[in-house]
């Protein structure tokens, strides 16, 4: 069967976290208005779809992953009529807009939760999982993604209701049928005001193991992708989305996929399946995680991720389709995380963006990887913001780890690293508000920003405005075989993509190394793409990368 061609697949994602995009009215958060202003921004760089993160009504509790109305607009990040003019000045450049759509659960103060929580008898009570306590505790031993028991206690009603995020987000009962038809209207809502799709929050824990048995899994990646993902009856649910709903709107769906591993990944995305697009697993992500997750680090390298991106392409084969990402709003700085954000953050921002833009996938971009923004090394946790940090941070020195390991953990591992504001320009919090930042800006900000980037020819940004321009004419580069030409060298990634429309070699040194690189197959193509100036052609720099074409 030859691969089908989608706009989806050619096209390339960029993801706004709008909290920390741009602030337009001074009160320190970013907003709608703030997006807007930075449209030409986004469309030079060549990305065709922005992925915003939510933008609803919501408590913050996990930044708007915690949605109290699916139909309005946190007045933080402004008003409707303010989405209507950023939803045309998105499609009037040409570029398509998905939203987050979070709803494996809602917020503890959306008014379907407060109903529930009244009484036992609430006609909304069984829109949540509510169960009695066991031997004078929660139900079973699930844990929360952060932290702590998946079950919170409501005395009001002496029973437990299931969270598998914080408390203040209580697991949405897709089960019951009216919750399944607020979540179609939803949905339609959205798509009829003209979105172009969704990127869809933890979808595959949609679907619960009914008899909520305790489980004796060691370590939580193992919990999420057996217990809590992969439900008995999630391709039933999402299947039933893309009949009633989906299938309707010219539209993209990405599922964001914690627990979803190359085995089942097909089951998700198939060109026949009927349910999703794409997936953005998370396999490649998790690496690291030990037992108890992100803050329990396990060590792993290059040819972990390798084989994971081996082991991916081989699953999906011409039917399936995964997007390709080094971050988001949840993980590291990619140049933090996988490249080297001191000596070579430039070289190894633009190598690694050469990866994303060359491998088989939609590539998927997060703000401020343009610019080569790094990591943050807040010293105290009063400087971070996020629930998952400070709830572990809690969890582990309740259990007697100096504060300062812990903090050196939240350094490398949490996610604020990613939530620092955008870095405009070198003045005053780098120009993201001309008030106080809702948290702070990342101090390298007078050498890294956008207006020195846009300066500068040979800048990070430049580099993906090029890899994303050579992309979209060599729609090889989407569609061709890939296959790996030579991994005896674990710093280097040497690998073709081939059909009959194009022949391409990519050469990356993703490494701090010097290597050797005398390919005899290279003498049949000319190089097309060089991210740093090396005339050795025998030898590759630290983080060369090289594209060659025949
Ligand atoms: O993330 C789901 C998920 O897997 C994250 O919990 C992430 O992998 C975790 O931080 C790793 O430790 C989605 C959203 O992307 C995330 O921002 C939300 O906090 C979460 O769901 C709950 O909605
Ligand atoms: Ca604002």
């Amino acid at each position: 069967m030859p691969i089908e061609r989608k706009w989806w697949k050619e096209e390339v994602i960029y993801q706004i976290y709008p909290r920390s995009f741009n602030d337009s009215n001074g009160d320190g958060i970013g907003d709608i208005n703030g997006v807007i202003q930075k449209l030409d921004y986004i469309k030079e760089l060549g990305v065709d779809i922005i992925w915003m993160s939510p933008i609803y009504q919501s408590p913050n509790d996990d930044n708007g992953y915690d949605i109290s109305d699916y139909y309005a607009i946190h007045p933080e990040f402004g008003t409707m009529k303010e989405f209507d003019t950023l939803l045309k000045g998105i499609h009037d450049r040409g570029m398509r807009l998905i939203m987050d759509l979070v709803v494996n659960h809602s917020s503890d103060e959306h008014a379907w939760f407060e109903e529930s929580r009244s009484s036992l008898d609430n006609p909304k009570r069984d829109y949540y999982f509510w169960k009695k306590g066991k031997n004078g505790g929660p139900p079973n031993n699930w844990k929360s993604f952060f932290g702590g028991s998946a079950w919170e206690y409501d005395s009001k009603t002496d029973e437990y209701f299931l969270h598998l995020f914080t408390k203040k987000q209580p697991d949405l009962n897709w089960e019951n049928p009216k919750v399944k038809e607020e979540i179609f209207d939803i949905l339609k809502f959205w798509l009829d005001k003209g979105i172009d799709g969704f990127r869809m929050d933890v979808i595959p824990l949609i679907s619960k193991r009914l008899d909520f048995s305790d489980t004796e899994l060691g370590s939580f990646n193992e919990v999420v992708e057996k217990v809590y993902s992969n439900g008995p009856k999630v391709h039933e649910y999402i299947n039933e989305m893309y009949e009633r709903v989906l299938q309707h709107y010219d539209i993209m769906t990405v599922g964001e996929g914690p627990g979803i591993s190359k085995d089942v990944g097909l089951n998700y995305v198939g060109h026949d399946r009927r349910e999703l697009n794409m997936i953005f697993h998370l396999d490649h992500m998790f690496l690291g995680h030990g037992p108890r997750g992100k803050f329990d680090p396990v060590s792993y390298g290059w040819p972990e991720i390798k084989k994971l991106f081996q082991e991916w392409y081989d699953a999906m084969g011409d039917s399936g389709w995964i997007s390709i990402f080094l971050d988001n709003h949840d993980f590291p700085r990619l140049v933090s995380r996988f490249g080297n954000d001191t000596v070579y953050r430039v070289e190894s921002a633009k190598c690694l963006a050469t990866m994303i833009l060359t491998l088989r996938g939609t590539a998927c971009i997060y703000q401020g990887s343009e610019i080569g923004m790094t990591n943050v090394d807040f010293d105290k946790i009063e400087d971070y913001r996020d629930v998952e940090t400070h709830n572990f941070y809690k969890e582990f020195t309740s259990e007697g780890m100096p504060p300062s390991d812990f903090i050196s953990l939240v350094q490398q591992h949490g996610r604020d690293n990613v939530r620092t504001p955008i870095q405009w320009n070198e003045t005053k919090h780098a120009g993201f508000t001309d008030g106080t930042p809702w948290i702070s800006v990342n101090t390298n900000y007078r050498e890294i920003n956008a207006e020195k980037v846009l300066a500068d020819k040979n800048s990070i940004f430049y580099w993906y405005k090029t890899l994303i321009a050579y992309r979209k004419e060599h729609k090889t580069l989407v569609y061709g075989e890939w296959k790996v030409l030579d991994d005896s060298n674990p710093d280097l990634y040497f690998y073709s993509r081939k059909d009959e429309e194009g022949d391409f070699i990519i050469l990356l040194n993703h490494s701090d190394l010097h290597h050797e690189a005398s390919f005899d197959i290279l003498s049949e193509y000319s190089l097309d793409l060089q991210n740093l100036e090396n005339d050795m052609v025998d030898i590759l720099l630290p983080w060369e990368a090289r594209i060659y074409r025949k």
